[in-house]
């Protein structure tokens, strides 16, 4: 094989095939029962747990390997109470006119307001930022490529990794979150992507009761 790149040698252990499908159900069976939480305690996370996630996420594919993403972990109570003011204020405006009837009506089985308590009680916000381009050592501008692919990718890894490690989390959006880029003082080139609140759950925390789509409803296969 003639290639520009330097190439290494790759291999997995051999799986047997109902090993195999044991492995696949019992992955199955433990991601389903992951679950976004909006009730979250205040107990501690270890700076080395939340520090292992992100390297866990920034393992997702990503075009041309740029890894187009920064991964801001907010522990301190200041910063977090400044992110929950901002963020109250934006969600605010959206339940209250910014959102469609279609829409809040379509959240009414998540009993989701503007109060976002979360955001200060969780120990840990992970604010995930996709970078749209990059900036060279000499100051100029390089290009990303497949940014929001890449960015959820590294996302759905990171939400994972939180559910193996025991913990919880939810997939924020306050909307719009250009608030994330002044308050964190992030470069220009860094656009918010998700803000998520880590942590353990409250000792009451409950969840909406939802099934989810059979597989016929969500795939389909051509043999
Ligand atoms: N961002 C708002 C509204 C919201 C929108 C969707 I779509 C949800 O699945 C849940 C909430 C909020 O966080 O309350």
């Amino acid at each position: 094989m003639s290639t520009e790149g330097k190439f290494l040698p790759y291999s997995r252990p051999e799986v047997g095939s109902s090993e195999m499908i044991e492995r696949t159900a019992d992955y199955f069976h433990f991601m389903d029962e992951r679950r976004s939480l909006r009730f979250f305690s205040d107990r501690e996370v270890p700076k080395e747990v939340i520090e292992n996630l992100i390297k866990t996420a920034s393992t997702a594919p990503s075009g041309a390997h740029k890894q187009p993403w920064t991964f801001v972990a907010v522990g301190s109570e200041e910063v977090k109470k400044q992110i929950r003011e901002a963020a109250e204020k934006e969600e605010y405006e959206s339940y209250n006119g910014r959102m469609s009837e279609e829409w809040l009506s379509d959240l009414k089985a998540f009993d989701t307001d503007w109060h976002k308590p979360f955001l200060e009680i969780a120990p840990w916000l992970i604010v995930v930022f996709k970078q749209s381009y990059r900036m060279k050592p000499d100051g100029s501008k390089g290009l990303h490529y497949y940014v929001n692919e890449s960015v959820g990718l590294a996302a759905g890894f990171l939400l994972s990794a939180i559910h193996n490690a025991g913990l919880v989390a939810l997939t924020h959006t306050p909307s719009p979150m250009n608030f994330l880029q002044k308050v964190l003082d992030r470069p220009a080139n860094e656009k918010p992507f998700l803000l998520i609140p880590v942590g353990y759950p409250a000792e009451d925390a409950v969840v909406p009761e939802l099934s989810r789509k059979e597989l016929d409803q969500i795939s389909v296969f051509i043999e």
